[in-house]
C-alpha cells in the first residue's frame, strides 16, 4: 500500500514528515500478510544477513547475527523525555524533551538514505479489542519487520480499527545507517555506534524515538517502549497496570484453575516459568503470555490480565528439552534465531541446548568458524551463541498456550509473583503479609543483572523493583505510590479480599561451591502448589519478621534436595535481612527523595523493629 492511500489524515501526514526527514528511497506501508513477511526474509536473505536453516530440520526459520555493540537493550542510552526531569524520576536517564528531539532530528536527517521506510501498523492486544493500544512503527529494518509480524498483530486489519481519526503511538526507528549509492549491506548488521544510540521515550506526547539499534527491545518498539514504558504512564493515569510480567494457568489434581502473574527482571525465568511442565503429578501448567501483563479491575472487583503480546522474544541459550520442552517445540518450525550457533547440518544451537554440536565445525554468533564443541558448555567470554541470543516464535506455536490466551477480556488474577537471582539471603518463597508489605517487598527486590542488557555491572545484585527498573515510564517513587493506589482503590470498594496475594521467590540461592541448592524449571510447580494452596487460605505456614513461609515440611523435596538444602532454601537469614534493610535505608530509599511515599518507610520501620525484636 501506498502512503497516498492512508484514510487516517493525521497518520498521512506524520509519514510524509518522516519521509522528508529521513529521505528513504521508497516508503512502503506493510499490510501484514505472510507473503509480506516472507519477503523481508527475503530482502534480508539478499543482502547477506540471514542464514536460512536447513528445511527439514528447522523449517521456514532462519537465523542472523547482529553486530557485537547491538546484542541487547542499551538502558544507558534509553531516556524518558519527560518535561520535567523530577517526573523522569532517579533511576531514568533523562534529556530535555526539545533538546533530545533535536539531536535525534540531526542523526534522523536522512538516515534512510539507500533504505526502504516501512510503516508498521500494530495493536498491542487483540486487534480492535478495547484494551488494545495501537502503534505504528516507521522502520528501515526488513529484520524489525519481520518480527513485529511474530510479536504483535501488524498490518491493514489494524488500519481498518484506526479509521479516520484513531489514537496511534507514533513510533520513529532508524538503524542509523544510511547507504551511499550502489552500497548494500553486505552482510554487515546496520547499526550505529552506541554513543550514537539512543532509545527515546516523550510520555506526555507517547512518541517514541529510537534510532542505531536494531537489537530486540530498542527496535521492536510495541514491547518495551510502548506496552511497558509508555502503557506504564497510561496505566497510572487510568488506574489499572502495566507490568513486566508472564502470566501463567495453572490446574491442580482436582481440575481447579487458578491464573497467577510474575514479574522477574530480564533473563530471570519469565518464560521459563510460563510454559513450565510440573513435576508434581496430577498438576498443569499453560502459558497466557511470558513477558508482559496488562491489567484491569473487572466490575467484580478482581484484577483481569491480557497479554498485549503475539509471540515469544525469548533467550536461547538455557533452553533445552529438560528445562523448557514447551519452548523448544515452539521453535521447532516459522522461527527468527538471532546471535545463536549455526551447526555444520545447517541448525541452530547455543550453551546448554542438551548435546554437543554435530561435524568438525560450528560458526559463533559473530561469524567465526570454530571447532564444533563436544559438550553444551563454553568457557566464560567464548560462547557459541551470545548469551542474550534469542529466538522469535508465534505464540500459537507453543503446545501449552492457554484456550483463553487472546480473550480480550483477560484472566482473573489470584498471586502475583516477585523475584530475581539471588544467591544469598532471599529464600525460596515469601509470602507478604499484607498489600501494603508486598509493595514494600516489590520495591526492595533486587537481582544479579544479566546479559539482556550492555553493562559492566553483569553479575552484581542490584535494585530491580518490581522488576521494572528498565521499563518504568515515569517516577519510580509515583509508581510505588500508584500500586499502594490500588490497593487503597480495592480497600475503598469492598474488593481487598480480591485482590491477589502477593508472593516472593528465589530459584537461585546458591551453596557455598557456588551451584544453585534448587533444581528450579519444572520442579518450581511445588512453590507454585503451596501459593495454589495459599490463595484458598491453605498450605501450612509460619509467620517469621520477613513474611510468611512455608513450613519445612510443606513443600515435598525434590530428588536431590536434602533435609539441609530445604532448611537452607527456606532459612529467614536475620542478619543478612537486617544488611538488605539497612542498604535500602541507607543506598535505596533516598534516592527517591519527597516521591518516597510515607507508607513505604512505615513498612521500613516495622521489618527492622521485627528483626530486631
Ligand atoms: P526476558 O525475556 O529477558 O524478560 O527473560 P525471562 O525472565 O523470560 O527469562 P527466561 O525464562 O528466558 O530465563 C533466562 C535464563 O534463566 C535461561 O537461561 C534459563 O535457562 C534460566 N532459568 C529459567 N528458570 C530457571 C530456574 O528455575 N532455575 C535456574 N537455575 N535457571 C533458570
Ligand atoms: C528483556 O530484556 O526484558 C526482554 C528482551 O524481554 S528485550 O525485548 O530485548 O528487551
Ligand atoms: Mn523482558
Amino acid at each position: 500500500m501506498k502512503v497516498s492511500e492512508l484514510k487516517h489524515s493525521g497518520l498521512k501526514k506524520w509519514v510524509e514528515e518522516a519521509q522528508a526527514l529521513m529521505t528513504p528511497d521508497a516508503v512502503l506501508v506493510c499490510d501484514g500478510s505472510a507473503a509480506e513477511y516472507d519477503r523481508m526474509i527475503k530482502i534480508t536473505i539478499d543482502s547477506g544477513l540471514a542464514t536460512v536453516l536447513d528445511e527439514n530440520k528447522r523449517p521456514g526459520s532462519v537465523l542472523y547475527r547482529s553486530d557485537p555493540s547491538d546484542v541487547a537493550r542499551v538502558e544507558d542510552r534509553t531516556y524518558i523525555a519527560s518535561k520535567n526531569k523530577d517526573d523522569a524520576g532517579p533511576t531514568n536517564n533523562w534529556i530535555d524533551p526539545a533538546e533530545l528531539k533535536k539531536t535525534m532530528s540531526a542523526l534522523y536527517k536522512g538516515s534512510m538514505k539507500g533504505r526502504v521506510m516501512y510503516v508498521i501498523p500494530f495493536s498491542m492486544g487483540p486487534v480492535g479489542s478495547e484494551i488494545a493500544k495501537v502503534g505504528v512503527q516507521i522502520t528501515d529494518s526488513p529484520y524489525v519487520v519481520a518480527n513485529m509480524h511474530i510479536m504483535a498483530r501488524v498490518g491493514s486489519k489494524v488500519l481498518d480499527v484506526l479509521g479516520t481519526d484513531g489514537f496511534f503511538v507514533p513510533c520513529f526507528h532508524s538503524v542509523g545507517k544510511p547507504l551511499a549509492a550502489g552500497e548494500k549491506d553486505n552482510g554487515t548488521w546496520p547499526c550505529a555506534p552506541i554513543s550514537n544510540k539512543y532509545i527515546s521515550h516523550f510520555p506526555e506526547t507517547r512518541e517514541i524515538w529510537s534510532y542505531g539499534s536494531g537489537y530486540g527491545g530498542n527496535a521492536l518498539l510495541g514491547k518495551k517502549c510502548l506496552a511497558l514504558r509508555i502503557a506504564s504512564v497510561l496505566a497510572r493515569d487510568e488506574g489499572w497496570l502495566a507490568e513486566h510480567m508472564l502470566i501463567l494457568k495453572i490446574t491442580n489434581p482436582q481440575g481447579e484453575v487458578k491464573y497467577i502473574t510474575g514479574a522477574f527482571p530480564s533473563a530471570c525465568g519469565k518464560t521459563n516459568l510460563a510454559m513450565l511442565i510440573p513435576t508434581l503429578p496430577g498438576w498443569k501448567v499453560e502459558t497466557v503470555g511470558d513477558d508482559i501483563a496488562w491489567m484491569k479491575f473487572g466490575k467484580d472487583g478482581r484484577l483481569y490480565a491480557i497479554n498485549p503480546e503475539a509471540g515469544f522474544f525469548g533467550v536461547a541459550p538455557g533452553t533445552n528439552n529438560e528445562s523448557n520442552r514447551n519452548a523448544m517445540e515452539s521453535i521447532k518450525k516459522n522461527t527468527i534465531f538471532t546471535n545463536c550457533g549455526l551447526t555444520e547440518d545447517g541448525d541452530i544451537w547455543w550453551e546448554m541446548i542438551g548435546h554437543g554440536a554435530p561435524g568438525k565445525e560450528i560458526i559463533d554468533w559473530k561469524g567465526n568458524r570454530r571447532p564444533a564443541p563436544q559438550s553444551d558448555k563454553s568457557p566464560k567470554g567464548e560462547e557459541i551463541a551470545h548469551p542474550n541470543a534469542r529466538f522469535t516464535a508465534p505464540a500459537r506455536q507453543c503446545p501449552c498456550i492457554a484456550k483463553e490466551w487472546e480473550d480480550p477480556a483477560g484472566v482473573p488474577i489470584s498471586a502475583f509473583l516477585f523475584g530475581g537471582r539471588r544467591p544469598k539471603t532471599v529464600p525460596l518463597v515469601n509470602q507478604s503479609k499484607s498489600w501494603l508489605h508486598g509493595v514494600f517487598m516489590g520495591s526492595i527486590v533486587g537481582s544479579e543483572v544479566t546479559a539482556a542488557v550492555i553493562s559492566d555491572q553483569v553479575g552484581q545484585v542490584r535494585r530491580d523493583p518490581f522488576a521494572m527498573l528498565p521499563f518504568c515510564g515515569y517516577n519510580m517513587g509515583d509508581y510505588f505510590k500508584h500500586w499502594i493506589k490500588i490497593g487503597r482503590t480495592a480497600e475503598e470498594n469492598g474488593t481487598a479480599d480480591k485482590l491477589p496475594k502477593i508472593f516472593f521467590v528465589n530459584w537461585f540461592r546458591k551453596n557455598d561451591e557456588d551451584k544453585f541448592i534448587w533444581p528450579g524449571y519444572g520442579e518450581n510447580s511445588r512453590v507454585l502448589a503451596w501459593i495454589f494452596d495459599r490463595c484458598d487460605g491453605k498450605g501450612k505456614s509460619v509467620d517469621t519478621p520477613i513474611g510468611t513461609l512455608p513450613t519445612p515440611d510443606a513443600i515435598e523435596r525434590p530428588a536431590g534436595v536434602s533435609e539441609a538444602d530445604m532448611a537452607e532454601l527456606l532459612r529467614v537469614d536475620i542478619e543478612g535481612w537486617k544488611k538488605e534493610i539497612e542498604d535500602v535505608r541507607k543506598n535505596h530509599y533516598p534516592k527517591f527523595g519527597d516521591r518516597l511515599p510515607a507508607e513505604l518507610k512505615t513498612e521500613l520501620d516495622a521489618i527492622e523493629k521485627r528483626l530486631h525484636g
